[in-house]
């Protein structure tokens, strides 16, 4: 098949291009190189060193015997996106180009603003584009568990729900209700999906995935195509920065009471759910909600399990609860509904247990580097 990839760049943009190019696809991507910025502004950067966009399309020509158009600029851009469509002619788009973390969309108006204005934007953009050049055109976009919240029901697995409001029933958008303003642009964008896509008869995979984790792929062999891996407060999520802290021998920091729950899944097991995706598309003009992640954890859980990890590894580490920086429910019910990925023969292959181990021992080498971002790693934005 052949797949256009916009946030190539990124954390799974880059490891998922990897993935479809030694599985024999054609793929081009898009990136502004945003988070590269991102990551500097908050003084910052990759534990891995990341190579430049050349430097790894050379790899990728090198290591796997593929050929790469990785395109620096960006999705917001329409006509960007209508003339790479038009010459690529792309069986499906892959939508990651979004800022993706919550703490960044908080820290001022500005920030937040952003966010917004870059995510919803790059999603019309796209949306236009494929709906005026070529309507059969897949579309999968990456939304977020987190859009759902953490509701008192069961989270269904649909764009629907059937209700009863002032005792007459009607079939609604399922309930959502964002973290963060990073989390209510996905939920607009799921918005602007469903409009747009029921006015172009658009064929569309909306995924809500949970945090990942994970240092690499089964194509992450070596140095040279490596993904970036985030651990400061702004852009590390919680199990990257978990291993991070341990290996540095700073406290582990579930925020608050720690029972704050959501469903993980590993790079690795991300990356091949996604192929599974679009190799296996829905109907022609569907709108189809997958619910991706493995395992549900509690923050806290997840804390006990990386300290007995590096404590196994020889490091010393303590578990220390911070003061939340975030306004969320600390203790909730959590049960989302997960069946299209396996019914498309999904499995996770890593789990946290034994994915985090692997995690440590592959950061290892780059102590010395992470020493230099020490004091960006405990929490400072702050939600209020
Ligand atoms: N947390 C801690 N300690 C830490 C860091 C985080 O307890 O050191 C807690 C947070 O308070 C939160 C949970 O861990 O309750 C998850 O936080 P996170 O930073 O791992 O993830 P989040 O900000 O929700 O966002 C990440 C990705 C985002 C993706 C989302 C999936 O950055 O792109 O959409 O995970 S989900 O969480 O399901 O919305």
């Amino acid at each position: 098949m052949r797949v256009l990839i916009l946030g190539i760049d990124g954390y799974i943009g880059w490891a998922l291009a990897l993935r479809l190019l030694a599985k024999g696809h054609e793929v081009a991507g898009i990136d502004n190189l945003s988070t590269r910025r991102f990551s500097e502004e908050v003084g910052s950067d990759s534990a891995f060193p990341l190579p430049s966009p050349k430097d790894r399309v050379n790899a990728v020509k090198k290591k796997l015997d593929a050929s790469l158009d990785f395109i620096v600029g960006d999705a917001k851009d329409k006509k960007l996106l209508e003339d790479t469509i038009s010459k690529f002619k792309p069986d499906v788009v892959v939508h990651f180009a979004e800022q993706r973390s919550a703490p960044f969309s908080m820290r001022d108006y500005n920030h937040a603003w952003y966010t917004l204005e870059n995510n919803l934007k790059s999603t019309l953009s796209l949306l236009y584009a494929v709906s005026e050049i070529d309507p059969s055109i897949h579309i999968l976009k990456m939304g977020t568990m987190g859009e759902y919240g953490t509701p008192n029901f069961d989270i269904p697995e649909s764009a629907f729900v059937r209700a009863v409001i002032n005792g007459k029933e009607d079939i609604i958008p399922t309930p959502k209700w964002g973290g963060s303003y990073y989390h209510w642009s996905k939920i607009f964008d799921t918005y602007l999906i469903m409009f747009k896509g029921m006015l172009s008869s658009l064929t569309v995979t909306d995924i809500m995935q949970g945090p990942v984790y994970g240092t690499k792929t089964e194509e992450i062999i070596d140095e040279e195509l490596r993904t970036r891996f985030d651990f400061d407060e702004t852009w590390g999520t919680v199990i990257n920065r978990y291993c991070v802290e341990a290996l540095l021998g700073l406290p582990i920091t579930p925020y608050g009471k720690g029972k704050q729950t959501r469903g993980f899944i590993s790079l690795e097991d991300s990356v091949e759910a996604l192929r599974l995706l679009i190799e296996n598309p829905p109907k022609q003009g569907e709108y189809r909600v997958v619910n991706q992640f493995a395992e549900i954890f509690n923050v806290y859980e997840l804390a006990q399990i990386v300290k007995n990890a590096a404590v196994e590894l020889g490091l010393k580490t303590e578990i220390r609860s911070v003061e939340n920086p975030r306004i969320e429910k600390e203790e909730h019910y959590y049960n989302p509904e997960i069946k299209i990925l396996p019914s498309l023969g999904f499995r996770p292959r890593k789990d946290v247990r034994g994915e985090v181990k692997i995690m440590i021992k592959d950061l290892i080498p780059y102590k010395e580097r992470l020493e230099r971002f020490k004091h960006v790693i405990m929490p400072k934005t702050r939600w209020r």
